[in-house]
């Protein structure tokens, strides 16, 4: 498996023994300020206590879930108690610590007496508690308790994003990936401040959403024998789509989900053959062609499951963002997929969503308030360019740099190479607000490294090929440009190693980064 490719040469009591202290600048991604203090190091013990925000129920949550984070290694109960008056211990507060740190950052003090995070909102102190789980010793990521000084180095940090929008992909369609896999995906974006999970849910291989109206579109389309290889079947009930949101909202992540069309729709065209022109449903297929599926551009039934599909997720969507796909589109002419799209883009508006396109999109005239995720390998896009003028935004997520698909290098035992191998540097060494020419800073709404599931059939693979380039998304999507660079990016990944293998995560040794 892609585990035992990526197994460590050193062991678990290895790493223990070589046990080291974090410094305030040991994180990804890196933050915008860092102040060290000498001598003001704190120690959690046995006593400490989590005070939050009082009356918050909100803030409260947010040191819940920080105190699960931290008893399983320290053994300690960490009580999450009203910050009424004493201080000391870990203490999460609202306060108001200026516009420059915006809805996300937040202003993390260490002290001889303790640890204290501010910020506007509690998302700044959700992302504040991450940073603060950095800072302690790589064994808080073991799930049994272990005898280290748990000690936090002292000194202020005061951080926020550069982009709004820093996201994942992760492809359910080729292979389901089932909700525990997803979740456990979802705890590692949160991790690195990463705060929008797009879930690819439908493509020729497989449907994996239920929609009431079309029940057969995930009992047949998603059902045994689909996915890629004939082995990736499965789908998500309403129920646990609902569940997944509500889990990724509680690690302020915004779930996106992706009904892709007119192309890639394999599986819906196979289910119903309504659908079809020809009124013939075509074979289901279990292969990784793309661009020979299309929706029926002439009939008023392709609105209709439109409208039905668009409505039922919208439902169940309580984010801001629906996409619909619109990539590879190549058996669908240009004229038809412009009237495609010009229908559905206000089906998705009138659904109270704002649309979300792969930037092919643009090339019909919709609504500028439309999204467009730029995948292409290229860093000259007329079509982009206009569309930018136009005033549609932009997301980053160039196939040959964040793909997390994509092989390393020819040796990698899972993954494609349409785009060219991608080793860690080539994922990091981009700035997304000069990468298009034309196409700048203003334009971008954010980064987002896809995950597509070709080749991937388990947890196992999936961190393969996201650590450590997911964290290097992470970094181009949160740290200032400023901020960046390989050779402090490449140390601090290699201090993650000790941290995911606490945590049993599989990650690729890539020879470029100086791992202990
Ligand atoms: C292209 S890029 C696709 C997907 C494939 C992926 C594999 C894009 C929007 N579409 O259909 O899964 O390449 O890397």
């Amino acid at each position: 498996t892609a585990t035992s490719a990526a197994a460590a040469p050193t062991t678990v009591t290895d790493v223990m023994a070589t046990s080291t202290e974090s410094t305030l600048t040991d994180l990804i991604p890196a933050p915008v300020r860092v102040s060290p203090a000498d001598g003001a190091d704190y120690r959690l013990g046995p006593g400490t206590l989590i005070r939050t925000e009082p009356h918050s129920a909100e803030v409260r949550d947010v040191g819940k879930l920080l105190a699960d984070s931290l008893r399983p290694a320290t053994g300690y109960a960490l009580p999450v108690v009203p910050a009424h008056g004493r201080s000391g211990g870990i203490t999460l507060l609202l306060d108001d610590v200026g516009a420059e740190l915006g809805d996300e950052g937040y202003r993390l003090e260490v002290t001889k007496h303790g640890v204290t995070i501010r910020a506007n909102t509690p998302a700044g102190l959700f992302a504040g508690t991450q940073t603060l789980r950095q800072l302690l010793p790589a064994e808080i990521d073991a799930d049994s308790r272990r005898d280290v000084e748990w000690t936090v180095p002292g000194g202020t940090i005061v951080d926020y994003p550069r982009f709004a929008y820093r996201g994942a992909m992760l492809d359910i369609a080729r292979h389901f990936h089932t909700p525990d896999e997803i979740k456990s995906y979802i705890d590692e974006l949160a991790r690195y401040k990463i705060n929008h999970l797009h879930l690819h849910l439908t493509d020729d291989q497989g449907w994996r959403i239920e929609i009431d109206s079309w029940p057969k579109l995930t009992t047949v389309g998603g059902g045994p024998g689909t996915g890629v290889d004939g082995v990736g079947g499965g789908f998500l009930t309403k129920e646990e789509y609902s569940d997944l949101v509500a889990y990724a909202a509680k690690r302020y992540i915004t779930v996106v989900p992706e009904i892709d069309m007119p192309g890639h729709t394999n599986a819906a065209l196979s289910t119903y053959a309504e659908l079809n022109c020809d009124g013939v449903a075509p074979p289901p297929r279990t292969d990784i062609e793309v661009g020979y599926s299309s929706l029926c551009i002439d009939a008023e039934l392709t609105y209709e499951f439109v409208d039905d599909v668009v409505r039922e997720l919208a439902e169940l969507t309580p984010g801001p963002y629906l996409h619909i796909g619109g990539d590879e589109a190549h058996s669908t002419p240009i004229e038809d997929y412009r009237t495609f799209m010009e229908r559905v883009v206000p089906i998705v508006e009138k659904y109270g969503k704002r649309p979300f396109g792969w930037s092919e999109l643009v090339r019909a005239d919709v609504s500028t308030d439309a999204v467009a995720q730029y995948w292409h390998t290229e860093t000259e896009d007329a079509d982009l360019v206009d569309a930018v003028a136009r005033g549609h935004k932009v997301i980053m997520s160039p196939a040959n740099r964040v793909y997390l698909d994509m092989k390393y290098d020819e040796n990698t035992p899972i993954g494609l190479s349409w785009a060219g191998y991608v080793e860690v540097r080539d994922s990091y060494d981009w700035d997304p607000g000069a990468h298009v020419t034309g196409v700048g800073e203003d334009a971008v709404l954010g980064v987002e490294a896809p995950l597509w599931s070709e080749t991937l059939r388990s947890l196992d693979h999936i961190e393969y090929m996201a650590f450590p380039r997911l964290t290097a998304a992470a970094e181009i999507a949160w740290s200032p440009q400023e901020a960046r660079d390989w050779t402090s990016f490449s140390e601090r990944v290699a201090k993650q190693a000790q941290r995911w293998e606490e945590r049993g995560l599989g990650f690729y040794r890539s020879p470029q980064i100086p791992w202990p």
